[in-house]
Parts: structure tokens; sequence; C-alpha cells
């Protein structure tokens, strides 16, 4: 039996955490006989529901819980984890403007990341999952100077899941046999997916021609229905249900750090948002959502995909967006 590692999941107390907890307590996240130890944080006035999550953990006498630590206190919740979800951030509320959120979520990433670097194990791996999670995950890797940029990430996954399940629902097939539909930029309305790589039946989208399956060469489905519902399926989300996305956002959690520590398949491109190296002319030092595969623990971008013209010019829009908003969270820095 291998020794359990310590998973660290903050704004423990909120919609997200209550089904991800769960998921990662019965081992769907890092196999049925790794045992975790829980920590989990969440802000002094939610102890108390923050309670309640830990007694349901204990109620649901999960064999791979060792243990839970609740805490509103950043340095013993951070101390020796090996893996960090950061699910809590500030959210917006009404009338606030951008700025101020990011300002607010800036505070909290900033103290995070230093607390990262200060008391988390050194191959500590890092999702972000709090809005807005590229910006978010860069401001914490700033100030965790002491660790490898290559342990940051942000969620990407739901959107490529909810993009690869759209595709599926428009040729027919069932979802998992479509693959390698990428989400490029920030994870806004600005994000790219991009079916042009897509596989579907273990064949390249791009080349089908039964009728059925070549729907999703159909261009003006591509731009008017497909990328348009991408970007705003959270919106939907919360227009239909009056909160936001939280089991299909847990479930994209669970298959983000999954493929992370256990790999992808072979010849499966998954989508993370990740530390630019200057791949596909992206400047260096943005977290960026690239096309991704991963072995024996790490990350690795897929390079010389070719990039359609149209592609192109929203890669760089949504590119232009994440400058900004780095140049807005370190004015505050
Ligand atoms: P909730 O508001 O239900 O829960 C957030 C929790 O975080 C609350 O319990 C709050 O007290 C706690 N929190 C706030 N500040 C904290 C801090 N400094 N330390 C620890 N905990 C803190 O939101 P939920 O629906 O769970 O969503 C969480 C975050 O995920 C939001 O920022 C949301 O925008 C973001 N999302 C990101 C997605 C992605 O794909 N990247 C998709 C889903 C989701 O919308």
């Amino acid at each position: 039996r291998a020794s359990p590692i310590k998973v660290l999941v903050t704004g423990a107390a909120g919609q997200i955490a209550y089904s991800l907890i769960f998921m990662i307590a019965s081992g769907q996240m890092f196999g049925p006989y790794q045992p975790i130890q829980l920590h989990l944080l969440d802000i002094p006035k939610m102890a108390d529901a923050l309670k309640g999550v830990s007694m349901e953990i204990q109620d649901g006498a999960y064999p791979l819980v060792h243990s839970v630590l609740c805490s509103t206190d950043v340095q013993s919740a951070f101390t020796g984890v090996h893996v960090a979800l950061l699910v809590g951030a500030f959210p917006r509320g009404p009338g606030m403007q951008r700025k101020d959120l990011l300002k607010v979520n800036v505070s909290i990433f900033k103290e995070q990341g230093e607390a990262l670097g200060k008391y988390a194990s050194r191959d500590v791996k890092v999702l972000v999952v709090g809005n807005p999670a590229n910006t978010n995950a860069l401001v914490a890797l700033t100030k965790a100077s002491e660790l490898p940029p290559q342990n940051f990430s942000a969620l990407t996954r739901l959107d490529q899941n909810r993009a690869a399940s759209m595709v599926s629902d428009k040729v027919g097939v069932n979802v998992d046999n479509v693959s390698n539909v990428i989400i490029w930029g920030n994870h806004s309305l600005t994000q790219v997916p991009d079916v042009t790589h897509a596989i579907i039946n273990n064949y390249p989208a791009a080349g089908l021609t039964s009728p059925a399956l070549s729907t999703i060469n159909d261009d003006k489905w591509v731009s008017e229905s497909f990328m348009p519902l991408v970007q705003n399926r959270g919106a939907a989300v919360i227009a239909a249900r009056k909160l936001s996305s939280a089991a299909s956002a847990a479930n994209a959690i669970v298959g983000h750090m999954r493929d992370w520590l256990m790999g992808t398949k072979q010849g499966e491109i998954v989508s993370m948002a990740v530390i630019s190296d200057g791949s596909y002319n992206v400047p260096k030092g943005l977290i960026f959502s690239f096309p991704v595969t991963c072995r024996n623990g790490e990350w690795s971008i897929v390079q010389g995909l070719k990039i359609s013209q149209s592609i192109q010019q929203k890669i760089d829009i949504t590119t232009k967006e994440l400058q900004e908003e780095k140049e807005t969270a370190f004015s505050f820095l």
C-alpha cells in the first residue's frame, strides 16, 4: 500500500468542493490504492459549513481517507501538501468592476503562492480553478518562486469536456469516440475551442467524408454555433440553475489531475492552461491553455499543429486579453 499523499482543496465549503472532495475520497482522482490525507481550507465565516463537510466525509467511511484537516489558516492548510487544488476565490458581486475583482483575487493568490513556496512539498502539483483562473495561477506561480513553474496549471478541462460533448452530439457518436478537441488561451469568453485536430471514431475529423460524421467540418456550424455555445456554456448553466457549474467542474478537475499524474492515453491530446514557453508564438510567461500530453507526471505542449488563419486570429485576441490581465494583476503585486 502506498503511503498517503496530502491533498489540499481550498474553497472547501463551496459548491464545486462539495462534489470534488467526495470524488477524491472515493479514489477517482488518484486511483483505488492511493490513501489520502485531506487538507480543507476555507475562510473563517465558513468554518461551520466546513465542519459539516468534514462530518459527511467521516460518515462516508471512505477507506482511502486517512485523515481530514479542516482549517481557516493558510499555513497549516498548505503544509506538506503534494497536490493543491485552489478552488476558492472571491466571487464577482453585482456592480463589481473586473479590475476590482482582479485586485481581491490577486491578494488571495499572492498569499497562497507564498504559502506554496514556503510550506508545500517541493514537488507539489497545483491546479487553479478559482477565477480568473489563468491569471490567478500566474500570480501564485510568481510568488512561489522557489517552485518550478511547470508545477502550476489552471483549469480549461471543463471547456474541453463541454466542447467534446457538443461535437459528439453533433455527429452522433458517443463522447468517448471524440478526442483531441483543443481549448486555446484564457478560461473566459475569449477562449478558442478548436475542432480542427479532433479525432472521431479514431479518424482525424478533418478528413471525414461519411455524411453524418463530416458535419463537424461545417464551418458555419463551427463558428456560429459550436464556438459561442462552448464559450457561453458557463453562463447558460447559471441561467438555468441559478448557480454556476459545480458537478461538471469537479469532474473536469478530476480528469485534469488524473491525466497529469497518470499520463494521457497514446495519441490523446488534452488541454491544460500552463506556463507558455513561446510555443505557437504565445508570449513566454503567460498561463495559456495549450494542447498537451502528459507522461511521468509531466505535461508537454504538443508541437507542430497546423493553425488555421481564423483560429490564429482568435488566439491573438485571447493572448491580448491575458496580457492585459497580467499587467493589471502585476500592478497590484
Ligand atoms: P462557491 O462560491 O460555492 O465556493 C467558493 C468557496 O471559496 C466559498 O466557500 C468561499 O468561502 C471560499 N473562499 C473564498 N476566498 C477564499 C480564500 N481566500 N481561501 C479559501 N477559501 C476561500 O464557488 P464555486 O461554485 O465552488 O466556484 C469556485 C470558483 O471556481 C469560482 O471562482 C468560479 O468562478 C470558479 N470556476 C472555474 C471554472 C474553470 O473552469 N476554471 C469552472 C467552474 C467555476 O465557475
